[in-house]
């Protein structure tokens, strides 16, 4: 018997608790030891039923994603695939049970679709998220999910991969009884109850691979196919397994059964060895290991965080504010004027109301966060704050004077969090008697929604204010990435050389429409034209005004977005920038940015010409790698697959790609560099490659083995 699974008799059933912490992935080991028990159990007269069980925290779930690698490449795996155990399961004379608390995703899931029945507690969630990591089911879940609860909710579950909760579940046919309880003690003894109560029923037992009664006709599947897939193409763009679940999905209605899992192993195949895959379950490990700080480690204590204050209530303070709100913190918010106050509080009411009308929130959920939020010009109370996140005008001298008060108000022992998006933390620190507990918390506009926290670790932060900022990062359900104290920081620094070369571009004769579509087709949420006249040119004109030694003498400065300004054309928010804006923000092509494009041109000497699609999207993404790797080599990120997820969740990278260094390392760091050699013989100076992307791309490695050798 494997050492992952155990076996126990409970009152006459047979009872297989796997045991893999943390999450029981069906890691090897794992499928021996289910048939082992099944195999076991089968032929033990004292037993009636057997019951499937996760140990610990949940249900299986899912396959071990560790595993896909080593098939990708080449490795050999030994022991029963899943599929047998899942066959064993459903095909035992014994009733089989799963018993589901936790998370019962993939593989797990599947499993217990070859069980012939399946209880769980109401916290447990199902799902098949294998989408998300650019494959589809592959144990045969496309084909009995669609049996059990019908072809739209599989075609949605598996196509979309969202988990459901135990009582969607149960409507839905794929859960069979809802145990009272919360813990896994309950769960066990309801399971019991429930399987030797069907085992003194008698048989047969149903088995999902059998049952065809809610496939309905392939008529109708086909509608409900057509239909997700226009929704795909549109909410996950560019990315081919949700597609191919659907795919697969439809099989179970066109295909007997066992046709209809031959396409799903190919259709599992040809997903699995696809770029696409690799890209995402590389995000899916970077996201977790980006939590591991090599100097502060998981048993590093941390400050309780249980009451907030926020300076400013701007955009930028408004949706910080709501973050904790939404995470069930009390927070007070100061504005400097009534007035200001009031139009950030009414702009969170606003937020609220839409999110209810979404249906995101509930009428009462949004009541009672927004009873959390505390608006004041004052600052009473912030004595108490266990945080104060300052979120004022993007300027040091301000920030240093709204510093010096804090620290004159605040406890000892609050974190004093600036949420600057470009400036240095050691500065604004220094005006403060206790530099150790200021930490930059660079969130993302609109700040209650996106999903990224860069933490900007300043020369003295403490390690406890360190990892204080990082769990509280999952607390306010964001990823929080540790960074360094550079101008820019990680995510702005790469940024500014990626709308640089777009400007550039343009002043060379692209389209600044087609520059758009380039990235867009790329898979990027928006070009970076688009961005620039979303975030508002203005913006980057001041710091082009406020920075000049980003500019040293000699080189080339953008000029077209300074240029846009003195028109009054600072972007959405004057109803023109890049583009001309209608009144329902439409975006239009306009004759005079062209006009503004080739005097600049003319007056600086550039060749306008036709830039090659191919250039446009080297230019931009390659500006991204090239200034990624020099940030690496600098020390202001821990690992290139720090950067990736800042690019995927704080700047619409598409995921598909996996973040611009994982991307870098898809093409061949070799072509990269040749393409960057490229352009600095054509361009000069911005395009000097980085030293380590030389280095690696001269031993033929990779930002990835960069990461892997230095943790
Ligand atoms: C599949 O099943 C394909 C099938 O069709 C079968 C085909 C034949 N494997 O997220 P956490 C690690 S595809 C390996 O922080 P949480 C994770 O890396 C799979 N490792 O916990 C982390 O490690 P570390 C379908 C896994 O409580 C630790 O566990 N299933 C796996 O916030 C804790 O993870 C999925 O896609 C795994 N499957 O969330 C589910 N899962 O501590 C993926 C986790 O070293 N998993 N780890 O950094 C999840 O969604 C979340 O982990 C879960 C728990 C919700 C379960």
């Amino acid at each position: 018997m494997s050492n992952l699974v155990r076996l126990s008799v409970e009152g006459g059933v047979g009872v297989i608790t796997v045991d893999n912490p943390p999450v029981n992935a069906l890691s090897p080991g794992v499928p021996d030891g289910i048939l082992a028990g099944v195999g076991q159990f089968g032929e033990d007269d004292s037993v009636n039923a057997i019951v499937l069980i996760g140990g610990g925290r949940t249900f299986i779930a899912g396959a071990d994603i560790k595993e896909f690698g080593k098939i990708t490449s080449g490795q050999k795996r030994s022991g029963p695939g899943l599929t047998t155990v899942i066959e064993r399961l459903e095909n035992s004379p014994k009733p089989t049970v799963a018993a589901i608390h936790g998370t019962a995703f993939g593989g797990g899931l599947e499993t217990a679709q070859g069980c012939h029945y399946r209880v769980a507690l109401a916290s447990a969630q199902v799902g098949q998220p294998e989408v998300k990591l650019g494959i589809i089911p592959g144990a045969h879940g496309t084909q009995r999910l669609p049996r059990l609860a019908g072809v739209e909710k599989a075609v949605e579950m598996c196509a979309l991969g969202d988990p459901i909760s135990a009582a969607d579940a149960f409507d839905h046919g794929i859960v069979d009884r809802v145990i009272e309880g919360s813990g896994y003690e309950e769960l066990l003894a309801g399971a019991v109850e429930f399987a030797a109560g069907i085992a003194a029923g008698g048989g047969p037992h149903p088995k999902a691979s059998e049952r065809d009664e809610r496939l309905g006709t392939p008529e109708a599947a086909a509608a409900i196919c057509d239909a997700a897939r226009t929704k795909v193409r549109r909410i996950r763009r560019g990315q081919m397994a949700p597609l191919k679940a659907i795919d697969a999905v439809q099989c179970a209605v066109t295909l007997p059964f066992a046709d209809g899992i031959k396409r799903e192993a190919e259709i599992f195949q040809e997903c699995l060895f696809s770029t696409q895959s690799k890209a995402l379950i590389h995000a899916f490990f970077s996201e977790r290991q980006v939590r591991k700080i090599p100097d502060v480690p998981k048993q590093t204590p941390t400050r309780p965080i249980r009451s907030a204050a926020v300076l400013g209530a701007g955009t930028m303070g408004g949706g910080i504010a709501m973050s904790y709100a939404n995470a069930g913190i009390p927070v007070r918010i100061k504005e400097v004027t009534q007035q200001a106050l009031d139009k950030g509080m009414a702009t969170i009411r606003k937020n609220y109301e839409r999110s209810v009308k979404r249906g995101r929130f509930t009428p009462e959920f949004a009541e009672q966060r927004l009873a959390l939020i505390t608006a004041q010009t004052g600052w009473e109370g912030f004595e108490g704050a266990d945080i104060v996140v300052e979120a004022v005008f993007e300027n040091m001298a301000l920030k240093k004077e709204v510093f010096q008060q804090i620290d004159g108000v605040a406890r000892s022992g609050a974190v004093l969090a600036t949420n600057t998006s470009t400036l240095s933390v050691d500065e604004i620190a220094s005006v403060t008697s206790r530099p150790q507990d200021v930490i930059g918390h660079h969130f993302f506009s609109p700040a209650n929604v996106m999903r990224l926290l860069e933490i900007v670790r300043g020369r003295e932060t403490a390690k406890d204010v360190v990892a204080t900022s990082m769990a509280l990062a999952r607390t306010l359900r964001k990823v929080g990435v540790l960074v360094g104290n550079c101008h820019g920081f990680v995510g702005n620094r790469m940024f500014h050389p990626y709308r640089r070369e777009a400007q550039f571009l343009a002043e060379e004769g692209a389209k600044p429409s087609r520059i758009d579509s380039i990235m867009y087709e790329f898979g990027a949420a928006m070009g970076p034209m688009a961005v620039g006249d979303l975030a508002g040119l203005d913006v980057g004109m001041r710091v082009r005004k406020e920075a000049p030694h980003l500019y040293p003498p000699g080189t080339r400065r953008p000029l077209a977005e300074d240029a846009l300004c003195e028109l009054g054309r600072y972007g959405q928010k004057t109803g023109a920038g890049w583009y001309r804006y209608g009144e329902d923000r439409s975006r239009n092509e306009d004759p005079e940015v062209d006009a503004v494009l080739q005097r600049i041109a003319a007056e600086e000497g550039i060749e306008q010409r036709d830039v090659d699609d191919n250039e446009i999207r080297d230019r931009l993404v390659y500006a991204l790698v090239n200034e990624g790797a020099r940030i690496l080599e600098e020390g202001y990120a821990l690992r290139s697959s720090d950067i990736d997820i800042i690019y995927l969740y704080g700047y619409g990278f598409p995921p598909q790609r996996g973040g611009p260094m994982f991307y870098a390392d898809t093409v061949g760091l070799a072509s990269v560099l040749e393409r960057v050699k490229e352009f600095h013989a054509a361009h000069g100076h911005w395009w000097r490659p980085a030293p380590l992307l030389e280095e690696l791309a001269g031993q033929g490695s990779t930002f990835g083995a960069w990461d892997r050798a230095r943790l």
